[in-house]
């Protein structure tokens, strides 16, 4: 199959899986088009089977904001004309799923039929796209789009309650690469980070608002009162500032360290004991599953699809959002007891294995091409 991707190329969820899908289905064999304004940050490797065309924007001293869902569309013409692509998906609705419709109805003109799939990531619906800004924008691609995918069962019923939606929305949970994630010998980094063999905790996101990042420091401070132990906080973004801040104001900061954007995630997850997302929301919770591979348990908040993920009591625990001293007292309980944090652990892997990209992958390249079948038979008809 050929297959074109359109994502965000950055650091971001949907990004990461939209690179890690075109990853693996390259490695099985099919021909992987990555469309996108910059080179996405997992895709720094030569394969003979991806290819990456980039979006350009021209830019004009009349455009206060440059036309970007106009440039991916023309692109995507281009690319869908000349490389004869059988199916473009698109990951995170906006502006991609409107932008590969508009292409879609341009490659008609030419005589192409080419459908194309959306898969919706989180906030592209629960933040940004349900806004009145998007909202009928966002309804219509969604509509319009000849398949359309959800990262959880709860995306995809926050989508229908807050879209009138007439399309079938299939879940197709994200995956992790064992090959990637899984727990690497770094003992020396250990010993760097806890010398005096402290617990090591660890947040990843972009921190913005929506991942409660102060609620991080504040868990942390609690169990490191009872528990000796360090924070690794890894990422970076909007609160990042105020959340420095605070750990200055508890008088933490010797036990806290801000690493910044990391690439090798999964060597940084391979010192750590216990992983904290406290997000407000969550539509599955991508770095928890990458923490649960190498073993690290998860104290995650409940909301969205982090209970489709997390099981409480097993592969570590789960609170109301912004109930910091319950995910404290719940993260002290395994922390506290060598045997109990061994089988939490191992539990966390356990969990992880049901995502495993071996067993999710196939329901990406079915979903294809039945969706491949249908619109053959719709343009004979
Ligand atoms: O979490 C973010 O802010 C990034 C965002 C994205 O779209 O890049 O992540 C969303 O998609 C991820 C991959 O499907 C999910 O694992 C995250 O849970 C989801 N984030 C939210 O719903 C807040």
């Amino acid at each position: 199959m050929k297959i074109g991707i359109v994502c965000y190329p950055t650091f971001g969820g949907s990004g990461v899986v939209a690179t890690e899908l075109g990853k693996a289905l390259a490695d099985e064999g099919h021909q992987v088009h990555f469309i996108t304004y910059s080179q996405p940050a997992r895709l720094d490797f030569f394969s003979a089977n991806l290819f990456y065309h980039e979006v350009s924007v021209r830019d004009y001293p009349l455009f206060d904001y440059a036309p970007y869902e106009s440039a991916l569309a023309s692109k995507l013409v281009d690319v869908v004309r000349f490389e004869k692509l059988d199916i473009l998906h698109v990951h995170y609705a906006i502006p991609h799923a409107s932008a590969a419709f508009m292409a879609k109805q341009i490659l008609e003109t030419y005589g192409i039929y080419i459908p194309f799939v959306t898969t919706l990531h989180g906030t592209d619906i629960t933040l940004v796209g349900k806004d009145p800004t998007y909202k009928p924008v966002v309804t219509f691609s969604i509509n319009k789009s000849d398949g359309v995918t959800a990262v959880s069962e709860s995306l995809k019923k926050d989508t229908e309650e807050h879209f009138e939606i007439t399309n079938e929305i299939k879940v197709i949970p994200n995956f992790i690469d064992f090959t990637r994630f899984s727990l690497k010998p770094k003992d020396h980094f250990k010993k760097a980070i806890a010398p005096n063999h402290e617990r090591i905790l660890i947040h990843t996101s972009n921190f913005r608002k929506v991942k409660r990042t102060s609620d991080v420091i504040r868990i942390f401070q609690k169990i490191q009162e009872k528990i000796p132990s360090k924070l690794l906080m890894v990422g970076d973004g909007p609160e990042r500032a105020s959340v420095e801040q605070l750990c200055r104001s508890l008088g933490i900061c010797e036990h806290v360290r801000f690493l910044g954007k990391q690439d090798a995630v999964e060597e940084i997850l391979s010192v750590s004991d216990l992983f904290l997302m406290p997000s407000e929301s969550e539509s599955f919770g991508l770095a928890a599953l990458e923490a649960m591979a190498c073993k690290v348990p998860a104290i995650t908040s409940n909301s969205g699809g982090l209970p489709e993920l997390n099981i409480d009591g097993f592969s570590g625990y789960m609170s109301n959002v912004g109930d910091v001293e319950d995910m404290a007292n719940k993260a002290i309980s395994i922390l506290e007891n060598d045997e109990v944090l061994k089988q939490f652990k191992e539990n966390a892997f356990k969990r992880a294995q049901d995502f495993d990209l071996k067993k999710i992958l196939p329901e990406y390249v079915n979903y294809y091409n039945k969706i491949i079948a249908e619109s053959h038979k719709l343009n004979e008809a």
